[in-house]
C-alpha cells in the first residue's frame, strides 16, 4: 500500500448556487449548476468505486468556490492542517472544513498565519511534500507548516509555481511512487528531478491535474492523446467531464480530500 495515493476516505462538498460567482482567471462563461452537480456526481462515484467512504458535505452558500475543498485542508496519514487561504473571498472555507476533519482525525493542526497556503498548491508524494509557491501561497506560509510537519518527521520542499498558474497542481499530479505527470512548463523549473516524470501532450496541459485514487487515475475528459498515453503506461484511467468546474480553473485534485486518518 502506498500512503501517497492509496486512501480509504474522502471529503467533497456539494456546489453551492453561488458558484455562478466563484473566482475565475478568465472568464470563460458562466458555470451552470446542473451540468455541474452531474459531473459532480460522477466524480463521487469514481472515488466510491474503489472502495472508499465518501463524505459529502452540505454546499456553503456563502462561499461560491467552496466546491474545491482541497484548498481549505492538507490531510497527511499523521495529521490533518487546516490551511490559511490566500485569496480573502475563500479564507473562511477553511474554519468550515476544521469541524470535519475533527470528526475523522486524531490530530488536527491550523496554519495560524500571517502566512497564506493552499491546498491545491502542495504535492505529497511517498517521499516528501512539495509546495509550489504561487498568488495564494507564500514563504511564511509554507515556512509554518513545515514547522508543523516537521513535529511528525516530515519533509517539506518549497518550489516554483510558474507565472499565471493558479495552483501548483493545476500542472501536475502523482501517478505512482516514482511518477509524476506534469507539464513541460512547470517540470524545466527542474521541481522533480529524481522522479520519473510524464508529459502531458501539447495542446493537452489542462488534464495535468488529475488524481492518482486507489487503482484509478482520474482525468478530466477530453484529453486523449494524453489519457491514450497513460493507458498504455499502465495506469487504470477514469475520464469525468470537466467543463464547468474548467470555468473556475478547478480540476480533479480540488474537488475532493483523500486520505486515510490515523
Ligand atoms: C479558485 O480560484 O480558488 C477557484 N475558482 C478554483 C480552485 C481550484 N483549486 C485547486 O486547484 N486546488
Amino acid at each position: 500500500m502506498s500512503k501517497s495515493y492509496n486512501f480509504t476516505h474522502a471529503i467533497c462538498r456539494k456546489p453551492a448556487l453561488s458558484i455562478i460567482d466563484g473566482l475565475r482567471a478568465i472568464d470563460t462563461g458562466t458555470p451552470d449548476l446542473d451540468v455541474f452537480s452531474s459531473h459532480h456526481e460522477d466524480y463521487i462515484a469514481a472515488l466510491k468505486s474503489t472502495g472508499a467512504q465518501v463524505h459529502v458535505l452540505e454546499a456553503l452558500e456563502d462561499y461560491p468556490d467552496s466546491v474545491f475543498v482541497e484548498d481549505a485542508a492538507l490531510c497527511l496519514p499523521e495529521l490533518a492542517i487546516v490551511m490559511r487561504p490566500g485569496a480573502p473571498t475563500r479564507l473562511g472555507e477553511a474554519n468550515e472544513m476544521a469541524p470535519n476533519l475533527q470528526k475523522l482525525y486524531g490530530v488536527v493542526r491550523k496554519i495560524e498565519g500571517p502566512g497564506f497556503i493552499e491546498g491545491g498548491d502542495i504535492l505529497v508524494t511517498e517521499r516528501e511534500i512539495l509546495v509550489g509557491k504561487s498568488a495564494r501561497t507564500n514563504s511564511d506560509g509554507v515556512a509554518e507548516l513545515k514547522s508543523i510537519v516537521a513535529d511528525y518527521g516530515l519533509q517539506v520542499r518549497e518550489v516554483e509555481t510558474p507565472p499565471d498558474v493558479l495552483h501548483f497542481k493545476t500542472d501536475c499530479s502523482l501517478l505512482d511512487e516514482e511518477t509524476i505527470l506534469s507539464t513541460r512548463r512547470l517540470a524545466q523549473s527542474g521541481c522533480f528531478e529524481g522522479y520519473q516524470v510524464l508529459y502531458t501532450e501539447d495542446g493537452e496541459e489542462a488534464c495535468a491535474n488529475s488524481i492518482r485514487f486507489n487503482d484509478l487515475l482520474i482525468m478530466p475528459a477530453g484529453f486523449n492523446k494524453t489519457a491514450d498515453m497513460l493507458d498504455r503506461a499502465g495506469y487504470n484511467i477514469c475520464q469525468i467531464g470537466n467543463s464547468e468546474a474548467a470555468k473556475l480553473d478547478g480540476g480533479m485534485s480540488c474537488l475532493s480530500l483523500r486520505f486515510t486518518p490515523s
